[in-house]
């Protein structure tokens, strides 16, 4: 049993409203040759943790409900673009440490675990376009500012459904 694996990742999730306000934007005011990410998948991954068996997963989720962090907040408005994956992306205006704690507990536990071993330090970003290698997204107009309060973060299990990638939520974690 053991053998059959999920490909997980801790991130943080986002309300619904939240998801139409960047949607709105990137559709009305990108421009783009490649396709946008779906909506519902819209997300800011906190540690990818690779292909997990079902041991190792109680093993996450156990860690995961001992960690005390406390909740932050993060204001939304400009994007990056990575040339060399062709992402762009929605970074926030600032890191608090709070959120750089947070993700480095979860990065370092799929070290120890051996999961996954990240090789790039932690960069949070909202990804909106991947694959865009051979010209960068147009932004005509700036996203006007989101500003959110997270106060848990998930486990989610990468799958595709309906031949669609999707990112089932497994268990949410309350942040203090
Ligand atoms: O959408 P973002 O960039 O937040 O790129 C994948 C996505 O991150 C990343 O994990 C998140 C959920 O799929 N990911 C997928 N495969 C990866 C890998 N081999 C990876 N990150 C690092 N290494």
């Amino acid at each position: 049993m053991s053998d059959i694996t999920k490909r997980l990742f801790f991130g943080l999730a986002l309300d619904e409203h939240s998801k139409t306000h960047i949607y709105n934007w990137l559709t009305r005011d990108v421009k783009t040759y490649r396709p946008l990410i779906n909506k519902n998948n819209l997300h800011l991954t906190l540690a990818f943790l690779g292909n997990v068996n079902a041991n190792d997963e109680k093993r996450y989720i156990s860690y995961a409900e001992q960690i005390k962090a406390k909740s932050f907040a993060l204001s939304f408005g400009d994007t990056g673009y990575w040339q060399q994956t062709g992402i762009f992306y929605l970074r926030p205006s600032g890191i608090p440490k709070q959120l750089d704690m947070l993700a480095s507990s979860l990065r370092n536990k799929s070290h120890k675990l051996a999961t996954y071993h990240n090789p790039f330090a932690f960069n949070p970003h909202i990804t909106l376009v991947r694959g865009a290698k051979r010209q960068e997204p147009t932004v005509y107009n700036k996203m006007a500012p989101l500003n959110y309060k997270f106060k848990q973060f998930t486990l989610f299990h990468s799958t595709r459904i309906d031949n669609q990638l999707t990112y089932v939520p497994i268990q949410h974690f309350s942040l203090l």
